[in-house]
Formats: C-alpha cells, structure tokens, sequence
C-alpha cells in the first residue's frame, strides 16, 4: 500500500494497525461467529468499515470518530483505486463516481440494515463526499450541490422522529440520484420518497416522539426566534405553551432527544426552507398548518344524550379553523357528522357521528394534513433542484430507507417497512448471490453452488396476487361497497382459508376464527407478529368526502395545492390503496436499482443501547446470519475473490510483464503471461469467455507490488534523465 503517499493520522492510523481482517473472506475460519468476533475486534479500534468483496460493511460505532471523516481523509481518497486504501464509505463512493464517468454507466448505493445501524448517516456521508468530488464552480453546479445539502435537514425534520431503537429515525424511505454531466460536475437531481409513517402524527409508542418539525415549532414559539411577521402570526397561537399542552405530543412520555436543541434545529430548517425556494408566505403557511395541527390533536368530543359526538370545548377547533383558513363552522360541522349518500338517485342526509368516529374523522385530517404538506416539500426541493433530462446524463443514486423493525407492536406500518426491508435484501441476492453464480455460469467456469437462503417466496407470499396486499385489498374493496363492516376480521378469515403459506402462520388453536388477532410472518431477518386492528382502515386511507371539501374550501393559497379541487365532472377517483402503492413503488425502485450498477453498504448496529463501547454478540450475530454475510463469504471464497475483464486486468497489469509491454494482441495469452508472472499456479485462476477468475487476493497484492515497482522504476528513470538537465 502507498504508506508514504498520505500524512493523514487517519489512514496512516488505519493502514498501521492491522486488526482482524479487513475482507470477512479472509477469515481463517469462515463461522459467524468469528466473523463477529472480527467486527468487534476492528470497532474496539475505531475501524467500523470493513468488506466482503466489493461489499461494504459498516458497523455503528455510537460516537464521533475523530479524524475518519476530515477534508484530509478525502483527499486521500479522491482518485484512488478502492482496493489501494482501507475500507472506508469515501473509497465506495469515490468507485461509483469514477465507474460512473469512465464507464458512463449510471450507478446505486443501496444502503441496508436494521433501524439505529448507520443508513442515514452513511448516506450523508456519500453526499458530503460527491458534494466535495464535484468541484466545478459554475452557478448551476453551487446550486445544485447547496440544494441537495440543504435539503437534508429539512427533510430529517419533518420525516424522522426519535423512537426506541434510533433517535433520529427516518421514517420514510429516501431515494436520492444526482445526475452529471459527463465532465463531472452535477448538473440536477430528484429525490424519491417512499410511504411516510404518517400515523405518527397522531399517535406515538410510549418513549418515542411525534415528529421533529412539531417540537421545534413549539420551541421557536416560545423562545421568540422567527425573524418574520408573517410566520411569527402563526406561531403566536401557541407563545406560553409547551409540548405538553398538546394531545398529539404528551401521550408518550418522551418530549426531548439527548444532545438535540430544538430551537436551533428550528432555525436549520427554516434556512434550508429558503435555500430550496420555499417563499415567506409559503413558510408561514406551512408553519400555519404545522400548529393546527396540533391544535387539532387538542379536539375533544363528548357523546350527547343521543350519543353523538360533540365538541367539547370549541377554543381548540376555532383556533385550527382560523390556521387554516376555514369557516370554523364548517370544520366543526365536518368533524362530528358524514353525509352518507343513498340509494340508486344518491340523495344524501347528515349522519350524525359517534365519539370513536368524530375522533378517527379528526386524526384523519391531521394525517393527510401532514402528509400532503411534506408531499409537497419533496415537490418544491425537487423544483429547486431543477429537472434535467435524465437521458444526457449520467447519474448516482442513493437509497436510504426505514430499515427492518420489530416491534413489541407491529402494525401496517411495519409491514410495509418489511416488506420493503424484503425487496431489497432479494435485489441483495439477485444481484450478488444468485448473481455471482450466474456469472460463472456465464462465463463457463466450473462452479460447486453455495446454499442460501431466498427470500423470494417471502416477496410472494406478500405481493403475489392471492398473497396478503392483494387479499388486504380485496376485503376493503368489497367491504367498501357493502358500507363497512368488519374489515380486519374478514381479512384474517381470508388469510386462513386461503392463503396457505409456510412463511405465514396465523394460530387458531385458540379459540374460533373470529378470534384471532395476530398473524405472523417468517420475514428474512426474524419472525414478525402483526396485529389485525386497523390493518384496513390504515390500507384504504381514505378522508372522507366532507373533510376533504373542508380543507379544499380553505382561503389559504398553500392549502389550495395540498388539497387542490376535484376536476370539474369527475366521479369518485379510483383511489389506490396505500399497501398497492407501495407495491407500485417498491417494483419501480427494483427497475430503477437493476438498471444501474448496484454498489452495497451493509449496516450493522452492535447494540440496542446506542452506547459506544457496547457490543452485544448475539444481537450482532443475528444481523450477520440473516444479512445472509456469511453466505456472502462462502460464495466469493469458493469462487473467486476477483474478476474482471481481461482487457481490464491487462490494462493495469501489462507492464509488469515483457511478453505483454509494450505490446499485447492478444488477451488470452497476455492474461496467462501476467498471472504466472506473479507465480499464480493453474488452480489458482480461471479465463471464462471474457473475463479473468482469480481466486485468492493475494496474488493481486503481487501484482500491485510488482506494478508499483514499474511505475517506481519508470519514475526514478525520469528523475535521472531530469537529473542531467540541472
Ligand atoms: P438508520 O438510518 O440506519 O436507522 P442512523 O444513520 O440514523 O440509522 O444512525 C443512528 C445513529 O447512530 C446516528 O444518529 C448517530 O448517532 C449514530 N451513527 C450512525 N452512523 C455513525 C457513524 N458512521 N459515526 C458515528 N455515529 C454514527 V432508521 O432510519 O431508524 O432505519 O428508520
Ligand atoms: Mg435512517
């Protein structure tokens, strides 16, 4: 390695001090328990990245790590091989970028792990790092680059809460391409996101919090921070209160984030708002919406002598009414009664509303409130960045998702995280195990294939038609147009007479049928429970009909885009279920992630305490056994730890050898020439039709000496011919 090319304390740290194995494939032992026992090894000494193969490892090490990320550290990095330097997220990322230019061939980092492992942060990283690589200085490229940086906070704020496994979770999944022009420099981007939790907004699991965006608005208020008038307006209305006051923040017992100032976070994002061309009015808007929302959540119905709900104390709605620009009336009026619509000539009465009803009517609001307004910031960023035509250009994108949760209570939420969690860890063996054997297969090598295990039939048994999305749909369907009903339990009904699979299992021991609240799934990364309750209220997420006129009959201009009017003469749209929606977007990101170069980084958490210093075995075993790592291992090991292209390999390896520098016709020969140059015996590699196997790393560390001892020799030539010159 190029020990006296870089001064930098951190590589020269990392290249000094060989703990463990860097490359899991050249464990002596391949059991997955030393595997662990290497990972920890390597994190005692602050060295969270490691490989297998191409394959990067990352394992969360809960703190700072001084120096690993500085401008020197990048330096280093910028233009280096990825093999020449240690494991680090910069030598991935700077691969991807040259691939990216030299090959023009569009390229993904797909980031995976479970919740609290690192994703998020590694995806900043990869930002930071392609920020810092591109460094044209023309107008289009500063902003591009301060947009896509900027976006991150105000992004985080309003689509990542703090929960029990992550303190700053993202709660929607994220996928980010930055497309280049062929010189380099990026030229426009588009973010993608995937299925908001939006339930939070309503309703948080005991020491977790709503999210971030609502404790900020509540800090700014009260320590007086908004510059503007016109956002100060809105704030004014909760000046003197506190998170506690309000209903949809003081049910979980969890209001602050070790470490986190809300008012400063407030003042990040409001900056990042203006960076990505959110107006004055716009923001005072959304800062309108954000507070009648939680003003909203304070709405208390009580049951009349009738039984039907009523507004307690109208302080509350009035107050949300006026934010969002409404008739009070009408707001008050939409919550605590339906039309209903009957018969063939649809004639239509009020029906009054019981208090669960008034209450669901209530957070339905505040949920499509919410979701729509950061709907619509994903818009605006995506405006801000500009749209190019994605076909002259070349792109890197990044996934950075929810990652795989088990809770103590799993709900739709949880199904659709793990059922994406599902896709990606078989795009994970489509691509790389069943890939790299493909391969073989391909180039004609003889191969022994390795087990694993394949999660397909997990995928199916949860998008196939017949599968548990498309029963889930057809019961709300169906129950949509009888008028209600019960839903979930139809559905588990379904389930068990007709969805018979191994990796379901719904337990009617107990019991009849009608009984039965839970199901379980063998998902790739552990069995899930998940309860019935809300299962279909939660797939058809539908506000009804007088909400919506509600919220479409505002005066405010931003609330006309969240909720903009029916065109005139549609019927009922044909509304997709939020389970067929994510279906739909998780397909489109496999097309999306097939169709450029795949690059992984495979998160790791060593500890459910967030402590640094803690490491705790079986917990990261698990991780290591169902990300399928050790699988991973046995099939570079039994085949080959490297391949590629022979014009490849010879164009970096040719001169080392007479027979192939400075001329080489032919590959074949010239590939042989090299490798037994390096004293690499017959078994040791294998020529397919184009590419070259080899089997062991080693020989490629001789063929590096030997190269850098060309390139030395050749250097030192010209400094003696330089020489006589002085
Ligand atoms: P996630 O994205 O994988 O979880 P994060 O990236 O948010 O996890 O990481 C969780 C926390 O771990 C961060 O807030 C940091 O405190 C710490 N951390 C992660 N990576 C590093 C690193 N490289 N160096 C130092 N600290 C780190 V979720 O979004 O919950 O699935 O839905
Ligand atoms: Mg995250």
């Amino acid at each position: 390695m190029d020990y006296f090319l870089t001064t930098d304390p951190w590589v020269r740290k990392a290249l000094s001090e060989p703990v463990g194995v860097e490359d899991l494939t050249l464990l002596s032992d391949i059991a997955a328990d030393k595997a662990v026992d290497n990972l920890r090894t390597r994190l005692k000494a602050d060295l969270i990245y490691g490989s297998i193969g191409a394959v990067l490892l990352s394992v969360n090490p809960f703190k700072p790590i001084e120096g690993m990320y500085s401008p020197g550290v990048f330096d280093v990095y910028r233009g280096r091989a990825r093999h020449e330097l240690p494991s680090h997220i910069f030598g991935l990322t700077e691969s991807a970028y040259t691939a990216m230019l030299d090959k023009g061939e569009n390229q993904a980092i797909v980031i995976t792990g479970e919740s609290g492992a690192g994703k998020t942060e590694a995806a900043k990283k990869i930002l930071e790092y392609l920020a810092a690589a591109t460094t044209g200085s023309t107008p289009e490229l500063l902003r591009v680059k301060e947009i896509f940086l900027e976006s991150n906070p105000l992004l985080e704020a309003f689509g990542n809460a703090k929960t029990v496994r992550n303190d700053n979770s993202s709660r929607f999944g994220k996928y980010f391409a930055l497309f280049f022009k062929g010189s380099g420099d990026a030229v426009g981007g588009r973010i993608t996101k995937y299925l908001l939790e939006k339930s939070r907004v309503v309703k948080q699991s005991p020491n977790e919090r709503n999210f971030h965006i609502f404790y900020q608005v509540v800090a700014a208020a009260n320590q007086g921070i908004e510059k503007s008038a016109a956002v100060q307006s809105k704030l004014s209305t909760i000046q003197g209160c506190k998170p506690q006051d309000f209903d949809f923040l003081n049910r979980s017992g969890c209001f602050t984030v070790h470490g986190v100032d809300d008012a400063k976070e407030y003042r990040t994002v409001q900056h990042a708002m203006q960076v990505c061309g959110i107006s004055e009015e716009d923001r005072a808007s959304l800062m309108g919406i954000l507070v009648a929302i939680l003003w909203l959540g304070n709405v208390q119905f009580v049951a009349n002598p009738a039984g039907n709900a009523q507004i307690q104390d109208l302080g509350p709605a009035d107050k949300a009414a006026a934010l969002l620009e409404i008739p009070g009336k009408l707001l008050q009026d939409a919550l605590v009664s339906r039309a209903i619509t009957s018969g063939g000539r649809g004639s239509t009465y009020f029906s009054p509303q019981t208090v669960p009803q008034a209450e669901e009517a209530r957070n339905a609001l505040a949920k499509a409130l919410y979701s729509n307004s950061f709907d619509w910031i994903v818009s605006k960023v995506n405006e801000a960045i500009g749209v190019v035509d994605s076909k002259s250009c070349v792109s890197i994108g990044v996934l950075d998702i929810y990652g795989f949760e088990i809770l103590e209570h799993n709900s739709f939420e949880q199904f659709c995280i793990n059922y994406v969690n599902e896709k990606l860890q078989q795009i994970f063996i489509t691509l790389t195990l069943r890939g790299e054997q493909e391969e073989y297969k391909a180039e004609g090598i003889s191969w022994e294939p390795v087990q694993f295990f394949d999660n397909k039939v997990v995928c199916d048994l949860i998008e196939k038609r017949g599968g548990i999305l498309s029963t889930l749909d057809d019961c709300c369907k169906q129950m949509m147009k009888q008028g209600g009903g019960e839903v979930d339990a139809e559905f588990i009904k379904r389930c068990i007479d007709t969805v018979r699979h191994d990796h379901l299992e719904i337990d009617t021991k107990f019991g009849r049928e009608s009984d039965v609240t839970k199901f379980d799934i063998k998902h790739y990364a552990g069995k899930v429970t998940y309860d019935i309750e809300g299962l279909s209220d939660k797939n058809r997420d539908s506000v009804h009909d007088e909400l919506l006129n509600v919220a479409q009959g505002s005066s405010n201009a931003l609330m006309q885009q969240l909720f903009p009017p029916k065109a005139a003469g549609a019927g009922r749209a044909q509304v997709k279920t939020a389970g067929s929606q994510i279906k739909d977007q998780a397909a489109q990101l496999v097309i999306d992630l097939s169709s450029a170069v795949p690059h992984y980084i495979r998160c790791i958490k060593p500890n459910q305490s967030k402590q640094p210093g803690d490491f705790d075995v079986d917990f990261t075993l698990h991780q290591v056994q169902y990300l399928g790592l050790m699988e991973n291992v046995r099939i570079r090991r039994a085949g080959f730890a490297y391949r590629n292209s022979m014009a490849r390999f010879l164009f970096r390896y040719a001169c080392i050898c007479p027979e192939t520098w400075p001329q080489c016709d032919d590959l074949i020969a010239g590939t042989h020439a090299v490798l037994k140059m390096a004293g690499v015996d017959e078994a040791g590699y294998r020529i397919g039709k184009t590419k070259v196997f080899v089997r062991h790393p080693d020989p490629l560390l001789v063929l590096e000496d030997l190269r850098k001892e060309k390139v030395l020799e050749c250097v030192l030539r010209i400094q003696k011919a330089a020489r006589a010159y002085l």
